[in-house]
């Protein structure tokens, strides 16, 4: 029978008009907090420090960390809101089990470990281990992606682990190893300052990155000049010297002219290209044909734009190059990567005070959790779980025989269709939602129908586990000790504040309890995450990820430290390459070639409109979170369809009003929000909302060849105004209780 999600009807019938439980104590009072907990925000790749307040084991409100030296008390509107979680009543506190018939039913802890390790054992035992997947998160701090990594491998014993950084950077991770061998930004911020150029590529760092704005004014406030790629005039761009107006998913045709422009210009720093690097002269032969003229008619940027920002780029003494998912969300993600780093390579310009690059990491731990192994290809210490030697290596450290350890499994959006081919049949999610995140997301849909289990733990129920038979109540960021690495490379630590409520449990004594009930007890001793680290230290040690010579301590009393740290006397690295000794095998910079393709799907006579899709400022990720957080409902409580007023104007279109908006995949309605900061042949649609409000309903499963990210960036779609305005919006009743 196939698994329909138990409907939002069925549970308030079930668990009343909080979803689930009556709301607990409430916020107990403002007053005089029992304590003040020096940490980092849950949200983005920022991490930045913030002072939560707790009273009677309740986080009740934060305080500005003025000394964390990223972020010196800033925070975003995110950030002064995320203290509201711990304390939720929509907070899952007890198990949960499906009953076919009836909905969902609180359950024992112990029936419901019970049940999950014997459908675990059924299913490996009648399909194989691989038929037992487990999709994983990186809002998880380090410790527990470490741990993920390992219960996959020793406990569970599938090759199928993958984890939502797959939707995210994999294709940054890519191009980055490809050049450097190593996949971290060589900078950090604070060498924004004196940069004299900086370019900023498909990053909307206002509404994603907030708190990093100000290393960005603080460099134009000291002369710097500012260039932004993005299809819309992003809030940051109003503050650029130069926008490029990209059309999407052609920036691989811009980075290509512009380095050819550098070339013809003699505009490169020869000594370096020569010395220090490879793969010069087959890149640029790549782009030998790619003339401004040409890609101005690929791009729509006007060609005195481009040849603009080479001049600027050719000429700075300093400079720093910037990106986030606008570049990276493509089919072709890792070529637009490389094309930006083969600019940074041709100018000599990074291992230098004031001269960086880097992707922009996205999620809280999007940094540490790419490196200690909860990819389907990867073993801590960024280790490659195809190499014998890195695979021996793990082996010994996780006390098991190398022939044991699983090879390399499906990535995420591959184990969707695993499930579809019949091949996976069970599912154990932690820190993901795949049907709201995944690409083309009623096929995602039918994938979950068709899992013989699935198993979900979380502290908030999402859409996915909505599929679930099993849901084991998680821990928040601040309910567990840990550290997580930031989008700088600088490892922090998340203390934990007050304990999860009700019989929610930490998510590591969760895994840990899993692991027990398998059969591997022996081999996850731990008593601490402090223990879980060291370990990881161990394990990291020697990789190009190489956490060793970090403690606790050492994070504590420097307010972070900076990885590679190989050495307990090491002070850590903030800035990588000043020695000009790359991490690849022959100790280069690679130059890689990428020519131009286009997207995945191009627009035509049925579909002529490109759609890119995002984020707003006010809402994270699938918004499980932040749907539930009443203030962050309000600033943006639902999805709006950015068109420019003279796109809107030839469909008829008015402010406010329904558009039907149709792709290949899916059709629905969205109001449209008409503005002239965006192309007037594009589209965008923010991707926080689940079903009807989905974006995903429309992206296709296009992924890049190499990083298998999904196109997230470019679809093609058709308009059709329905001539009604939009009902008003009824989010701030329907999730957000606080
Ligand atoms: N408020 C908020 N902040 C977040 C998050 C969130 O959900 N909400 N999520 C966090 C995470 S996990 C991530 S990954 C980051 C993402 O951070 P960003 O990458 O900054 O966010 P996006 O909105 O996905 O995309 C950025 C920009 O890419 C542009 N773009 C679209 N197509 C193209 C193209 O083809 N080329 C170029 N050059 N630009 C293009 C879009 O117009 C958009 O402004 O944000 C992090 N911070
Ligand atoms: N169309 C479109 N789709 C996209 C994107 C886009 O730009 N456009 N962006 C993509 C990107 S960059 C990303 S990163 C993905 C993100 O996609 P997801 O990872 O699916 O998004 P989240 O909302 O983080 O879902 C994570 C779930 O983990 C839970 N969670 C958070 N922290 C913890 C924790 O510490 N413990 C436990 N147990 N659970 C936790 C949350 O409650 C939530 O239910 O979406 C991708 N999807
Ligand atoms: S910028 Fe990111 S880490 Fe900082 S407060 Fe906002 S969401 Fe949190
Ligand atoms: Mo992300």
């Amino acid at each position: 029978m196939a698994r329909l999600p138990v409907s939002p009807e069925k549970l308030i019938e079930q668990f009343g008009p909080h979803r689930n439980y009556p709301p607990q104590e409430g916020f107990v009072g403002r007053d005089e907090p029992d304590e003040i907990v020096n940490t980092h925000c849950c949200f983005c790749g920022m991490q930045c420090g913030i002072k939560l307040l707790v009273k009677k084991n309740h986080v009740v409100g934060f305080e500005p960390w003025m000394e964390f030296p990223f972020n010196e008390g800033r925070l975003c509107p995110k950030g002064v809101q995320r203290y509201m979680q711990n304390n939720h009543p929509d907070r899952l506190l007890q198990p949960i089990q499906r009953q076919e018939g009836v909905g969902f039913q609180n359950t024992s802890w112990d029936e419901a470990m019970e049940k999950t390790v014997s459908e675990i054992k059924r299913i490996q035992a009648s399909y194989g281990n691989d038929a037992f997947s487990i999709l994983s998160g990186v809002s998880l701090s380090n410790e527990k992606s470490y741990l993920m990594g390992k219960f996959a491998r020793v406990a569970v014993k599938t090759a199928n682990l993958d984890y939502n950084g797959r939707l995210c950077m994999v294709s940054a991770g890519a191009g980055n190893k490809k050049a450097f061998g190593l996949d971290r930004i060589s900078n950090n911020f604070q060498d924004l300052e004196r940069a004299e150029v900086i370019m900023i590529s498909g990053a909307n760092v206002s509404e994603t990155f907030p708190t990093l704005t100000h290393w960005i004014w603080r460099a134009r406030d000291y002369g710097a000049k500012l260039i932004v790629v993005d299809p819309r005039v992003i809030p940051l761009a109003r503050t650029a010297d130069l926008h490029l107006a990209i059309r999407p998913g052609t920036d691989s045709a811009l980075y290509g002219a512009m380095l050819k422009y550098l070339a013809d210009h003699d505009m490169l720093d020869h000594d370096f290209i020569e010395n220090y690097t490879t793969g010069f002269e087959q890149t640029l032969e790549a782009v030998k044909d790619y003339t401004l003229e040409w890609a101005e008619e690929v791009t729509g940027i006007e060609k005195q734009k481009i040849e603009l920002a080479s001049q600027w780029w050719g000429k700075a003494a300093t400079s720093f190059l910037l990106h986030a998912r606008g570049i990276e969300h493509h089919s072709k993600g890792v070529d637009n990567v490389v094309g930006c780093i083969n600019l940074v390579l041709a100018t000599g310009r990074i291992g230098k005070p004031y001269c960086g690059y880097g992707t922009i990491t996205g999620q809280g731990n999007g940094q540490g959790g790419r490196e200690h192994g909860h990819k389907c290809d990867q073993l801590p210490g960024n280790r490659d779980i195809t190499n014998p030697e890195h695979r021996k290596y793990i082996a010994d450290v996780w006390g098991i025989d190398e022939k044991d350890m699983p090879g390399k499994g499906l990535t995420a959006y591959e184990l969707i269709e695993a499930i579809h081919r019949g091949e996976v049949k069970g599912l154990l999610s932690i820190c993901f939602n795949p049907l709201v995140s995944l690409p083309n997301n009623n096929y995602v849909r039918e994938a979950l129908e068709k899992l013989e289990f699935y198993v979900c733990i979380d502290f908030f129920m999402n859409e996915t586990s909505r599929h679930a038979d099993i849901i084991l109540p998680g821990s928040l960021h601040e309910e567990e000790e840990g550290t997580v690495t930031t989008a700088e490379g600088r490892v922090v630590r998340i203390k934990r504040a007050v304990d999860p409520p009700g019989q929610a449990r930490t998510d590591t004594s969760i895994i840990l309890e899993l692991a027990k009930r398998l059969g591997a007890e022996d081999k996850f001793t731990y008593n601490s995450s402090e223990d879980i680290f060291n370990e990881l230290r161990v394990a990291s040690k020697g990789g190009t990820a190489d956490y060793f010579g970090i403690t606790y301590k050492k994070i504590e009393d420097n307010m972070g430290v900076f990885w590679p740290c190989p050495t307990l006397d090491h002070p850590g690295t903030p800035r990588l390459w000043e020695d000009k000794k790359f991490a690849t095998a022959d100790g280069k910079a690679h130059f890689n070639a990428a020519a131009y393709r286009p997207p995945g799907e191009v627009t035509d006579e049925e579909y002529p409109v490109v759609m890119t899709t995002g984020r707003v400022v006010s809402q994270y990720l699938s918004g499980t979170q932040t749907r539930r957080i009443g203030k962050l409902v309000d600033l943006y409580p639902e999805p709006k369809l950015e068109i420019h007023p003279e796109l809107a104007a030839k469909y008829g279109i008015g402010q406010d009003e329904m558009v039907r908006v149709s792709t290949r995949r899916g059709s629905d309605e969205f109001p449209a929000n008409i503005v002239e900061t965006i192309r007037k042949d594009t589209v965008f649609l923010p991707y926080h909302w689940p079903g009807k409000k989905s974006a995903n309903q429309f992206t296709p499963g296009t992924l890049d060849p190499v990083s298998k990210i999904p196109e997230f960036k470019v679809c093609a779609c058709k308009l059709e105004p329905l001539g009604i305005k939009s009902p008003p919006s009824t989010d701030s009743q329907a999730f957000a209780s606080v």
